[in-house]
């Protein structure tokens, strides 16, 4: 139980960012591509998934649950807020726990907390459910989870994932320490660590991150037009 004041401050997105305690945007003004920094292309490239990350504030990835094949580029996209998030890779039975090594197998990714920045993962099994949630205090208990190719029957749903974190709740949900960028991952590899691909071309457009990615070479054509529009 760590529900600190700083921690029931979390649990309200909208005042979080009225009084700008964890910093917000940088100064200057608000232009329409900054405006449109925290949302992911609606459409996804063949072969690519974008994910949103705390959309408008609330604390859910959408979407929360899909399917991936093998090879696809599921790609986060952070607000800049200056509230930070994470994806972490967890399992259904610990939806609030990053995942631990056992066997052959290495622990989850976690991209560390993070905010205006993209992370991508590879899907190397889609025969296996990957698990994940947010670390930031809070989120995971009040539901900010998601998964990629659970089972849609049975006991292991994502509904159910969603419902167990749910349980635990933002009071008495494991407290993650340390934890930086991790690229390990079972069922799909972490390509790269977060990052913002704007700042690449030494811009301060934060908007330039937030165009369609695919691939590798979408990384490299998204770092290519945040020079052009820097
Ligand atoms: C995806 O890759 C995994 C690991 O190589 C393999 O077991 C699985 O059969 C593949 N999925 C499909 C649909 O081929
Ligand atoms: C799973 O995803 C679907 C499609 O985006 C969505 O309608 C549904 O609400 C999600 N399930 C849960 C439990 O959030
Ligand atoms: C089903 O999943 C829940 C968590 O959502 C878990 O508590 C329960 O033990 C599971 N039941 C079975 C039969 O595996
Ligand atoms: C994703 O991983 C597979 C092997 O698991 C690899 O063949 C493919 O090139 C990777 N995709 C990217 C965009 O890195
Ligand atoms: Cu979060």
């Amino acid at each position: 139980m760590r529900l600190t004041s700083t921690a029931a401050l979390l649990l309200s997105p909208a005042l979080v960012v009225a009084q700008g305690i964890y910093g917000g945007p940088a100064p200057g003004p608000t232009t329409t591509a900054q405006q449109a920094a925290a949302s992911a292309p609606a459409t996804n490239a063949p072969g690519t998934v974008n994910v949103n990350v705390a959309p408008n504030g609330n604390f859910v990835f959408s979407p929360n649950n899909f399917t991936a094949p093998n090879g696809t580029i599921v790609t986060f996209f952070f607000p800049n807020a200056g509230l930070q998030h994470s994806v972490t890779q967890s399992s259904f039975a610990d939806p609030c726990t990053p995942l631990a090594a056992s066997g052959n197998s290495p622990a989850g990714f976690d991209t560390g907390m993070s905010e205006d920045v993209q992370f991508s993962l590879n899907i190397t099994n889609d025969q296996e459910p990957i698990w994940f949630f947010c670390r930031q205090v809070t989120h995971c208990g009040l539901g900010m989870v998601g998964a990629i190719n659970p089972p849609t029957s049975g006991n292991n749903t994502f509904a159910n994932f969603m419902a167990a974190a749910q349980k635990i709740g933002p009071a008495n949900e494991p407290t993650v320490t340390g934890g930086n960028f991790a690229s390990g991952g079972v069922g799909a590899i972490a390509t790269a660590a977060a990052s913002n691909t704007a700042s690449g071309s030494g811009g301060s457009s934060s908007g330039a991150n937030r165009i369609p990615v695919s691939g590798v070479a979408g990384l490299l054509g998204a770092v290519a037009l945040g020079m052009l529009l820097a």
